[in-house]
């Protein structure tokens, strides 16, 4: 069938499984589900430090979360209207980063668990038999790193879990931070790709203060603060020789690198005429690796870039076509008009700029809309 000879596999597809909804539902401070008095108005999903404006009222702040976010049926309809034979789906931000030692390890054990269930269920099934489902878990960040080990070894043990999904802020002190060592181990060794997904963007202050965010609502924080914050995250692991010490770690980055393909050159440079690292007579231990090798065996980018120049700078970047994956940013960016079961324009203008850049390379589209995904994450389809 065309789900095993041409997949098309969605390895940027999120969810906030029914267990997650319920603890945002119970909270009142970023991130939380506000539910509006009004019992036919869709709650409100307000997770971006941004999106808490508190010069509206609540029931306008965030986003309206109706049941895609939450619904697996809600997914395979998305699947199937635009041609999607398996996805990797992966809880969206901010994950678990918000929650108290004490109960972090508990929750991550019960949502990857909901979602192995569901992926396994959903494999099962004849009646979705040219649907696949896999996940990346999730980790307790903010508990103890014992913890946080031993739930990335139980997380392979889980068939359908096929890497993890993370944030920029590690353990707190952002991905350079040396108490991850023992982190980047496990991962290492477990052979677990991480996908890094930004979630807290840049300081309003960068874009000229709250009101001049608010004034253009998501443009500024997603279309530069993330891309950026997965930039600058990379760049302090680059920096500070995670790659040197871990050179077996894989990382898949979100948006196709953020700006790290555009700015790899620049960052290259700057460490070569930098006088503060041993290399160059100073006293700190700098980078030993190139970047350009990094990109080249240690990361891979998704394909979520909505345009040809960003997407031919992550295919150069990444030294070549088999390190780029396709992605659909599922359930955001849906449509703003309410047509049921039209096609979403940000995954059709995705998908278009892949066909558009390999016009005369099938094997090139085949590998990035789903070849790829399934030699780089072992999918069985
Ligand atoms: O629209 C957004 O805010 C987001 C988000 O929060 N997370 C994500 O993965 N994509 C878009």
């Amino acid at each position: 069938s065309n789900t095993t000879s041409n997949p098309v596999v969605d390895i940027h597809t999120h969810m906030y499984p029914p267990s997650y909804i319920s603890l945002l539902s119970n909270r009142t401070s970023v991130p939380y589900i506000h539910q509006p008095s009004d019992p036919k108005a869709d709650p409100r999903l307000i997770i971006l430090d941004s999106d808490d404006d508190p010069s509206r009222p609540k029931s306008s702040r965030g986003r309206p979360v109706d049941s895609t976010y939450s619904s697996f049926n809600k997914k395979r309809e998305f699947m199937k209207v635009h041609g999607i034979t398996c996805s990797v789906i992966s809880l969206a931000n901010p994950w678990l980063d918000f929650l108290e030692p004490e109960s972090a390890l508990r929750t991550a054990v019960g949502i990857n668990d909901d979602l192995e269930r569901a992926c396994s269920e959903n494999n099962a099934s004849a009646e979705y038999s040219d649907l696949k489902l896999y996940a990346f878990g999730s980790l307790p960040l903010s508990a103890p790193a014992k913890d946080i080990v031993s739930e990335i070894q139980r997380l392979k043990t889980l068939p359908h879990v096929k890497g993890v999904i993370m944030g920029t802020t590690g353990l707190g002190k952002g991905l350079d931070d040396p108490a991850l060592d023992d982190i980047y181990a496990a991962l290492s060794s477990t052979k677990t790709i991480v996908f890094l997904h930004p979630h807290y963007g840049l300081p309003a202050e960068a874009f000229g203060g709250p009101s001049v965010v608010a004034r253009y609502g998501h443009v500024l924080p997603l279309a530069m603060g993330f891309p950026l914050e997965t930039t600058i995250a990379v760049s302090r692991m680059y920096l500070a020789g995670v790659f040197d010490r871990h050179p077996k770690l894989e990382f898949l980055l979100a948006h196709s690198g953020g700006t790290l393909p555009f700015l790899a050159g620049r960052i290259e440079s700057c460490v070569a005429h930098e006088r503060e690292f041993i290399a160059n007579g100073g006293q700190t231990q700098g980078p030993q690796r190139s970047i350009w090798d990094v990109l080249h065996s240690n990361l891979y980018l998704d394909a979520v870039i909505y345009g040809q120049p960003g997407l031919k700078a992550a295919l150069e970047a990444a030294g070549s076509v088999d390190r780029i994956m396709f992605g659909t940013d599922h359930p955001f960016f849906p449509p703003l008009g309410d047509e049921e079961g039209a096609k979403w324009l940000s995954v059709e203008s995705n998908k278009g700029v892949i066909g558009d850049s390999f016009p005369n390379d099938e094997e090139a589209r085949r590998k990035v809309l789903g070849g790829n995904a399934v030699r780089v994450l072992g999918l069985d389809l």
